[in-house]
Formats: structure tokens, sequence, C-alpha cells
């Protein structure tokens, strides 16, 4: 890779997890493309996309053409790449490095796959009424163990780390607001309120939020969109 910029484009969809990686190139501010995709139209599972990401997940980052998946390499790329954005904090040791890694993976692969549970039930069981009366409570009942967790760890805060924001926010800041955003009962967690309130006022995440709302509006016009309930 030369000294230049490399050439970046997302694969998107709106209300997923891609938000976070949006959230992180817009925070390091060099331009990058983005890719629409209609998760809720299954356009992760077509055959163009398969060739991109066979796992029929977004987000991916093409990177100068190259697809790399998974939040937490994304994340990790993008934050060695670009180490003016300040995307984690400087480690101070390797073991600090890895603490951070587990924290990006606590996101990624404890939290985010109750996110699922709690926002898409369908997915666990072939009974919409079932799905709703039995899967998605048992998964909030969970959700709300590990946001007390994450409560309390921002006792500390603002942020995840202190006083300095991060790409963890990032995350926490896309599965709050998807949980929220479906009825989740925000009362017992005051601190993650505020965090919440921190990042929407970020220039960075009104662009990300405003690049998701002219997304739905596309995908609404194409017939691609279903709103999360
Ligand atoms: N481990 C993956 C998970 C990605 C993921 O589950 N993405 C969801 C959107 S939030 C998706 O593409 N779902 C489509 C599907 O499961 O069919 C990562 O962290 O990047």
């Amino acid at each position: 890779m030369s000294d230049a910029a490399p050439e970046l484009k997302l694969f998107v969809s709106p209300n997923s997890c891609a938000r976070v990686p949006t959230i992180a190139l817009e925070e390091i501010g060099l331009p990058f493309e983005t890719e629409l995709v209609s998760v809720m139209a299954n356009q992760q599972n077509s055959p163009e996309y398969l060739k991109i990401n066979p796992k029929g997940k977004v987000p991916v980052l093409l990177i100068e053409g190259a697809p790399l998946t998974e939040n937490v390499a994304i994340l990790s790329w993008l934050n060695a790449t670009f180490p003016k954005a300040h995307l984690l904090p400087k480690p101070n040791s390797t073991i600090e490095a890895y603490y951070q890694t587990a924290d990006l993976s606590f996101f990624s692969a404890t939290v985010h796959p109750l996110v699922t549970r709690v926002a898409m039930p369908l997915k666990f069981i072939d009974d919409a009424e079932l799905s709703f009366e039995i899967v998605r409570p048992k998964a909030t009942k969970d959700m709300r163990v590990v946001m007390a967790m994450v409560n309390a760890r921002l006792e500390n805060g603002p942020w995840w780390y202190g006083d300095q924001w991060s790409v963890v926010d990032g995350y926490l800041f896309w599965v709050w607001s998807r949980i929220t955003g479906i009825g989740f009962e925000q009362d017992d967690f005051p601190n993650i309120r505020a965090h919440c309130d921190l990042m929407n006022a970020r220039p960075a995440v009104q662009r990300v939020l405003a690049r998701e709302a002219m997304n739905v509006e596309l995908l609404k016009s194409q017939g691609l969109y279903k709103a999360p309930h």
C-alpha cells in the first residue's frame, strides 16, 4: 500500500452493526464510499454479495478492493492504519492492547448475539408468536444483566475508557440505539442514557445518522425497507 490514503468502501445496512465502522470512518474524517445492502430484503444473501462476503453479513470493508469482514478486525485495522484518529487509547503495554481486543470482542461475541435475539427473535424459532413470547423476553432479561454491568463500568466515564472516547463507545451506541428503538426499558441505566446523549452530540455520529436516514428513505422508495419492531 502506498502512503496515499487507501481506497475504502463499506457495505452498510440501516440499523445494523455496520453503524459501528461507519462511526469509526466518520471520526477518521477521510473520504470513503458506502454501498447499501438491504438486510431487511435479504440482499446480503444475493449471489453478488456472497461473492464479496460468503458469510452473508454486513459490514464488509473493501480495502483497495479486498474485503475485510468482522467488526473486531475492521475496527482494529482502522485503528492501526489511522492512529491519529485515536479510535482506541494508545496501549501502555502489550497486555493493554489485548484488553482492548477483549473489549471489542465482548461487544461482538457476547452483546451482539443478544441484540440479535432481542431484535430478531424470528431467527431462532419458526413461530412468530413464540419468538416474541419466549425468545425476546428471555434475551431481554439476559441483556439487562449485561447492560447493568456496562452501566456500572460507565460510573468512571463518561466513556468506556473514562475520559477518552473510543470505537468501543461506538459499539455500545449501536447496541443501545438498536434495543431501545424496539422498546428496551431504559430507566435502570442512567449512565448508558447519558452516554447515548453524548454520542448523539458528536458531529461524526450526526453525519452517520444522517447517512442512515437517507438510506432508509432510498430503501423505502424501492420497497426494500422494514422498520425495526
Ligand atoms: N460477527 C459479525 C456479525 C455481523 C452481523 O451479524 N451482521 C448482521 C447485521 S447487524 C447481518 O448482516 N445480518 C444478516 C443476517 O444474519 O442474515 C461482525 O461483527 O461483523
